[in-house]
C-alpha cells in the first residue's frame, strides 16, 4: 500500500528545502542560457534545483518516474505507475528579470490520475498545496470551493504571446471572448496563474501552449475545489504530450467553451 500521506509531507518538505535555495540564489550571479529560441530561457537554477528533486526522489521512492521541465527526469511513454511532473522554476523568464512572480510547481500522479499538487510562491513564502479528496490549501488555510460566475464578471488570464502564433492558430477568435470578459490579466507563469485560479483571483486561464510540468500541480488544486481544467477544446489532458489549456470555475467553464472556443481549431 502506497502511504499517500507520507508523500505528500515529504513533498512539501523538499520544495521548501529548494525555495531555500532558490532564495539564496539571488545572492549570486546567473548563469543565463537560450533553449528552443532566445527567449525561451534556463538558468543554473532550473538545472541544480531539477536535480536535487531527482536525486531526493531516486533515493526515497526509487520504483517512481519522473518528468522534468530540465529532461534530468525518465523519457517517459506511459504514465503508468507513481509519476512526479516537476516544473524546478516555472516563470524563468520573471525569475531572471524581475526576481519575482514564479514558483516551483510539483505534481504526483498516479496511472494518469492527479495525486497531489504543490506550487510554492518562493518569494511571498506562499506554499498552494491539495492532496486528491483531503482539500485544497494555502499554507494552513483551506481555500474555499469554487463558485459560479458569468463571463461579464470575470477576470481571465492569458498571454498574449497567441497573436504571435497567427500561424498555427486564428487568435481572431480570442477577441470576442476578451471583449465580453470584465478583465483580463497576465502573469507569466503558468503555475500561479493556475493557483489564481484556485483562490479565485481570476475566473479563468487559458494558455495555448503548455508543457505537462507546467499543469500537472494547478490541475489537481483546482479540481480539488470543484474547477475544471481541460484543453481549449475541452478534452482532458494528456500528460505525455505539449497542449493548450483551459482552467475555470465551474458554470464558467462550460459557458466558455460553448460561447467562445468551439469555433477554434486549438
Ligand atoms: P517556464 O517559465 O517554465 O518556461 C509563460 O506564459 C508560461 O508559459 C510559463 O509558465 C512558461 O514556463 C510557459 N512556457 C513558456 N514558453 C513555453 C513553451 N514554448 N512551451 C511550453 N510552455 C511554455
Ligand atoms: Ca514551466
Amino acid at each position: 500500500m502506497m502511504n499517500w500521506d507520507q508523500i505528500y509531507e515529504q513533498a512539501k518538505e523538499w520544495v521548501y528545502q529548494a525555495g531555500a535555495k532558490i532564495r539564496l540564489s539571488f545572492n549570486s550571479t546567473l548563469d543565463i542560457e537560450t533553449k528552443s529560441n532566445a527567449n525561451d530561457l534556463v538558468t543554473n537554477m532550473d538545472k541544480e534545483i531539477e536535480q536535487f528533486f531527482i536525486s531526493k526522489i531516486r533515493d526515497v521512492y526509487p520504483g517512481h518516474k519522473i518528468l522534468g521541465e530540465e529532461g534530468f527526469g525518465d523519457n517517459l511513454i506511459s504514465l503508468d505507475g507513481i509519476v512526479w511532473m516537476i516544473d524546478p522554476i516555472d516563470g524563468t523568464m520573471n525569475f531572471i528579470h524581475q526576481q519575482r512572480n514564479f514558483a516551483i510547481s510539483l505534481g504526483v500522479y498516479e496511472n494518469g490520475v492527479g495525486k497531489i499538487g504543490i506550487i510554492y510562491d518562493v518569494v511571498h513564502d506562499e506554499l498552494y498545496h491539495a492532496m486528491r479528496g483531503k482539500g485544497a490549501y494555502i499554507n494552513e488555510q483551506s481555500l474555499v470551493p469554487l463558485t459560479k460566475t458569468t463571463i461579464r464578471e470575470s477576470i481571465i488570464a492569458l498571454n498574449a504571446t497567441w497573436v504571435m502564433e497567427n500561424h498555427r492558430i486564428d487568435h481572431n477568435l480570442m477577441i470576442p471572448l476578451v471583449k465580453a470578459a470584465r478583465g483580463t490579466r497576465s502573469f507569466g507563469s503558468a503555475a500561479l496563474e493556475l493557483v489564481f485560479v484556485a483562490a479565485g483571483r481570476v475566473d479563468a486561464y487559458l494558455s495555448m501552449r503548455l508543457s505537462p510540468w507546467d499543469v500537472a500541480a494547478g490541475a489537481v488544486i483546482i479540481e480539488e475545489l470543484g474547477g475544471l481544467v481541460t484543453n481549449l477544446r475541452g478534452e482532458k489532458l494528456n500528460f505525455l504530450a505539449q497542449d493548450s489549456l483551459f482552467a475555470a470555475k465551474p458554470g464558467l467553464h462550460q459557458s466558455i467553451l460553448r460561447d467562445y472556443l468551439k469555433e477554434g481549431k486549438w
